[in-house]
């Protein structure tokens, strides 16, 4: 068994009551790490440290530069270490192993390389006024951060979070999910390995209500309280959030639309709307979850997806080849099989290679369920895709935006006005046409209606984990 601790104020720690709790292997069933399950106490202690650590420097008044150095170092030590950060996501919540090193390692690195540029190469705006002062931008740092991250991308969302955060001189609180909590405490450990200053960035493992989470929240200490997860989560940070007024930004759940017109490339349109749903076994905030298509290619589409959909390598997600693993919990295996049930009452027919094993799902396709369904309405977050027909460009916006969610859709189609109206009308943070997944870390990210508040992302980033400051100075006596 490995062991994971707290990681408060450069050291790494257990609970001050000495509690702790195993982390499950879900593909192996057994628990793997053993590790420091944190109390409300913890969680004070890591914020007191990170506060005093803002208030006492040297980090939030270091220059970019020097911070842009630490911070490149970082980025190289994940990048060494990447197969040891990979193994212990992979391990903790069972993604095929050739994602989190394929792609969330080097995404995790490259977190830490763009925002530490980004801060360092970004102007601040002057105005010039007619009184003759000038106004400038000052963007100070806000302070104490808490994010609190979720299981399904559990270093790439951590870093998505705390390399802005440390970019622009902020003190960290890291909570990742207690179901992934392995690679944030390596992450830590790189952390100062790489000479970032005791207190700056804190880790503390645990629960998240009536725990360390709603500590974090609640904390008037806490300046800046970044969340992804769940809806209602959001909603319960917010409310514990709104009693020290402090500023959230909330990425949440989605229920992704990806409309497929008769014109698309059907070869690219398939290939695209696989990765859409059965990546991370549709473990996925941004999965194409709802899979709208065009009456009179439905048939030629449909037999093609489930032929790609049966095709995929499901098993051991410590083994290099495997494209679907298991969900990541106990819990969570009984929400997706729940949701088998549900579709079948609600009068959808299941299109399914295999039967759910261990806690696997294998790649579900549902088709007959109607469009205000719990199915077709509800996330999921399994590898189970709704599928249902469309007969023209108006019916497919108005269906994509019938949900409470409003993450991000996709499109595939070779008409390039509709894509841009398409766009235009579809109420959510995302839209990919004839592509999926893609990002530009300048883009802002985020969600429409129940899918988010805020965005993050390049500037996006800077204004939430900043405290921008008008400085106004006369330089013209009249
Ligand atoms: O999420 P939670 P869970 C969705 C997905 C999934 C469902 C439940 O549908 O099936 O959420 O997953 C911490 N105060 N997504 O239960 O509860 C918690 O400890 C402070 C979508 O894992 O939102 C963990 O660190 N913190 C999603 C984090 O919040 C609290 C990613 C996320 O847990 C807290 C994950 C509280 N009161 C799940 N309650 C996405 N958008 O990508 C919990 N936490």
């Amino acid at each position: 068994m490995e062991s994971f601790g707290h990681v408060i104020d450069g050291e790494e720690v257990p609970s001050l009551d000495g509690a702790t709790f195993e982390s499950i292997d879900p593909w192996e069933r057994a628990p793997w790490a053993t590790v420091a399950l944190g109390s409300a106490a913890d969680a004070h202690r890591a914020v007191d440290a990170a506060r005093r650590a803002f208030d006492e420097g040297p980090w939030s008044r270091l220059g970019h530069v020097e911070r842009g150095r630490i911070l490149h170092r970082l980025a190289d030590l994940i990048e060494e270490r990447g197969a040891e950060l990979a193994l212990a996501d992979t391990t903790d919540m069972g993604k095929p192993i050739a994602e989190t090193r394929g792609h969330d390692v080097p995404r995790s690195a490259q977190n830490f390389r763009f925002f530490a540029d980004h801060a360092r190469l970004t102007p601040a705006e002057v105005f010039p006024m007619p009184t003759g002062h000038h106004a400038y931008t000052q963007y100070d740092p806000a302070g104490v951060v808490a994010a609190i991250a979720p299981w399904n991308f559990p270093l790439m969302m951590e870093t998505w979070k705390v390399a802005p955060a440390l970019a622009w001189g902020n003190t960290v609180v890291l909570k990742p999910a207690e179901q992934s909590p392995a690679s944030a405490t390596i992450l830590a450990r790189l952390a100062l390995e790489a000479g970032v200053p005791p207190g700056v960035l804190n880790v503390v493992h645990g629960y998240g209500p009536r725990s360390v989470g709603e500590a974090l929240t609640a904390s008037p200490l806490v300046d800046r309280i970044t969340f992804t997860g769940e809806s209602g989560t959001g909603r319960a940070i917010s409310r514990a959030a709104a009693q020290n007024l402090t500023p959230v930004s909330l990425e949440l759940g989605g229920k992704g639309a990806n409309i497929v017109f008769a014109d698309a490339d059907l070869a690219q349109a398939v290939d695209w709307s696989i990765k859409a749903i059965y990546t991370n076994s549709g473990q996925v905030c941004l999965a194409g979850s709802r899979l709208y298509v065009q009456e009179s290619i439905l048939d030629e589409f449909l037999a093609r997806f489930t032929a790609a959909a049966a095709a995929l390598r499901a098993g051991d997600p410590k083994h290099p080849d495997t494209q679907i693993g298991p969900l990541s919990s106990r819990e969570h295996f009984d929400k997706v099989v729940g949701y088998l049930d549900i579709a079948e009452q609600e009068g959808g027919q299941l299109l399914t290679s295999g039967a759910p094993d261990g806690w696997s799902v294998p790649p579900t396709v549902v088709v007959g369920a109607p469009q205000r369904a719990r199915v077709t309405q509800e996330e999921i977050f399994g590898p189970v895709v709704v599928v249902l027909p469309f007969t023209d460009e108006k019916e497919a916006v108005d269906l994509a935006n019938d949900t409470p969610y409003g993450l991000n859709a996709m499109m595939f189609t070779r008409d390039l006005a509709r894509a841009h109206r398409v766009s235009r009308a579809l109420r959510v943070g995302t839209v990919w046409t004839n592509c999926f997944f893609v990002r530009d870390l300048r883009a802002p990210f985020g969600g429409a209606k129940n899918s988010g508040v805020g965005r993050e992302g390049g500037s996006y980033s800077r204004e939430f984990f900043t405290e921008p400051k008008a400085v106004v100075m006369e330089i013209d006596e009249r």
